[in-house]
């Protein structure tokens, strides 16, 4: 069975198709991964019904983990972890007016009662996101686990003890 016939378990949501380069990132690590996983856009203040939808039935459809990117006034983490118990890694996509220092601040700074673990800015940020979401789903499920360290062990293997 390949990786798109099974039941997504991680849902990656972005604010924009222009978000696409950097979640793209997430993507690819989740499939390095082999972790089930779907991709949609999904604006917070552009279709604010297709994201009540979305998170409302995040649960019910089998996801355990949300991966939301947005960039600027970046509310999307934050309102789609107001709507599931499930955790949602927030990615700070980078702006180009401020760089996505506007995106880290709108992401990070949630309030105390609904949390959003926030990621670095970029490429950095999404790829760590879907590491991190493997990293959890790992605690119950071996086989991703050993893929995990395997992964992890190539990129060990892969750094040069000198710089030529
Ligand atoms: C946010 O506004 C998106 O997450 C995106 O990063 C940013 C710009 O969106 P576009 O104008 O490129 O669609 O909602």
């Amino acid at each position: 069975m390949s990786l798109s016939e099974h039941r997504p378990v991680v849902g990656i949501i972005m604010g924009s198709t222009s978000d696409w380069e950097t979640m793209r990132h997430a993507d690819e690590t989740l499939s390095a991964l082999q972790v089930p996983h779907e991709v949609k856009v999904v604006s917070a203040h552009r279709t604010p019904q297709r994201l009540y939808d979305y998170a409302g039935s995040a649960v019910q459809r089998g996801l355990k983990i949300i991966i939301a990117g947005a960039g600027g006034a970046a509310h999307l983490p934050g309102m789609a972890a107001s709507m599931t118990r499930l955790p949602v890694l927030g990615v700070p996509v980078e702006s180009k007016a401020l760089k996505g220092m506007d995106s880290l601040l709108s992401i990070v700074q949630m309030p105390a009662g609904i949390p959003v673990g926030t990621l670095a800015i970029g490429k950095a940020g999404a790829v760590n996101a879907a590491l991190l979401a493997a990293a959890m789903l790992a605690t119950s499920d071996e086989a991703l686990a050993a893929r995990l360290e395997a992964w992890r062990k190539a990129q060990t293997d892969q750094v040069a003890e000198q710089p030529e």
